[in-house]
């Protein structure tokens, strides 16, 4: 999930907007981003009120699926000075009655007289706030800001392909290489990445690793040591069934999914949830999961960890919207089997941020085009 502060690339300027609306539209990006794990399948959503002199007087954002939306919050907050002010706004507001009642309406009852708007809002039956504002006198301003529009990107995909939004996270040495011999450490990443990987855990709907890893590692794929806002699906890749039946993934810890190849005798594993997918060579077809995931675990987020081999399947079949590159400063004493360096170096991509974690290299890159 990618934090505002991280962001690379600045906004596509609009000719009403000042750099104190766009700082303040990145501010409420800010709060926004709070609501991971806990807003999803919504958008998480921020939103900033000034006064009719241009103080800030309302904060809130979208804060758990079902309850008041970010406007609504930032309203309660302001109360009377609201009137006559701007509203910042990541997302148009929404102008249906859902869980909750519109927001284009609350905005327009509380007087406020601008509105500041990151990003359109793709849903159907929400969107046309900005125009309902407009049709009542507002000035209303739609920026399509860049942070914006990422902080929603997991949500719009969803929306225009019924996939949910898939990041591959790996930790690697410098040259590229994600496996270890027995001989290194176990872990290529520092614990501060490993602290920032559970925390994500926490906050998606599945966790997606290839049967090699089982074998290998034997991980849990569990949430620990941080929040638990949701308890992701484990799901592992085994197109023959040789996960081991007594692997730590198979615990009861969290539910888990086993997706195989058509055809394979899966009797040994009938007490388990299984999914069987269309396979050439071995190699299954990845979409109907994803899809599935999204349709019946009600999946936004879905975090791949690996292996190598998983990676390369899924960037063939071009379902990664999101990379998330862990790199430890130093080299791998054997030559990689896959070096990451040259997969990643196939796709094409937009770096989103970059950072140290510890003494690792932290970066986010969105694959394009994310939107088939
Ligand atoms: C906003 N502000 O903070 C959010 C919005 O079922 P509901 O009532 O929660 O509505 C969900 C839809 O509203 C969601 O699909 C998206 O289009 C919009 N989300 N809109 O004005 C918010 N979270
Ligand atoms: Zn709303």
């Amino acid at each position: 999930m990618v934090s505002p502060e991280g962001f690379l690339f600045l906004y596509s300027a609009h000719p009403m907007t000042t750099e104190f609306d766009i700082s303040l539209l990145h501010q409420a990006a800010r709060l926004a981003v709070k609501g991971h794990g806990t807003v999803e399948p919504n958008p998480m959503v921020g939103c900033i009120i000034t006064n009719k002199d241009g103080e800030i007087v309302g904060e809130g954002f979208h804060e758990k699926f079902g309850e008041a939306h970010a406007e609504v919050n930032a309203l309660t907050m302001a109360g009377e000075s609201a009137c006559g002010g701007t509203a910042y706004v990541t997302l148009e507001p929404c102008n249906h009655q859902g869980k909750t009642p519109p927001c284009s309406k609350a905005l327009l009852d509380a007087g406020i007289k601008r509105v500041v708007i990151g990003a359109s809002d793709p849903h159907e039956d929400a969107s046309g706030g900005g125009d309902f504002l407009r049709e009542q006198g507002i000035e209303v301003e739609i920026i399509q800001d860049v942070v914006c529009n990422e902080i929603i990107a997991p949500f719009v995909y969803r929306i225009k392909t019924r996939l949910p939004w898939v990041t591959c996270k790996w930790a690697q040495t410098i040259d590229g290489n994600i496996e270890t011999p027995e001989s290194e450490s176990n872990w290529i990443s520092c614990k501060e990445s490993q602290q920032l990987v559970h925390e994500e855990r926490g906050c998606v709907d599945a966790i997606v690793v290839g049967v090699g890893t089982v074998v290998a590692d034997n991980p849990s794929l569990t949430v620990r040591g941080a929040p638990k806002y949701r308890t992701p699906v484990r799901v592992v890749i085994d197109p023959s069934l040789r996960t081991p039946l007594h692997s730590n993934v198979l615990n009861e810890d969290a539910p888990t999914l086993l997706a195989h190849a058509q055809g394979v005798d899966s009797s040994a594993f009938s007490s388990h949830n299984l999914i069987a997918l269309p396979s050439a060579g071995g190699v299954l077809e990845l979409a109907p999961l994803f899809q599935h995931l999204a349709s019946e675990y009600d999946a936004t987020n879905v975090l791949v960890e690996g292996g190598a081999t998983l990676f390369e399947h899924i960037f063939s079949q071009n379902l990664a919207n999101e990379l998330w590159i862990f790199t430890a400063a130093h080299r791998s004493i054997l030559l990689p089997r896959v070096n990451m360096n040259t997969l990643v170096d196939s796709l094409t991509t937009t770096l989103i941020e970059e950072q140290p974690s510890g003494v690792d290299n932290a970066m986010r890159l969105f694959v394009t085009p994310f939107i088939p």
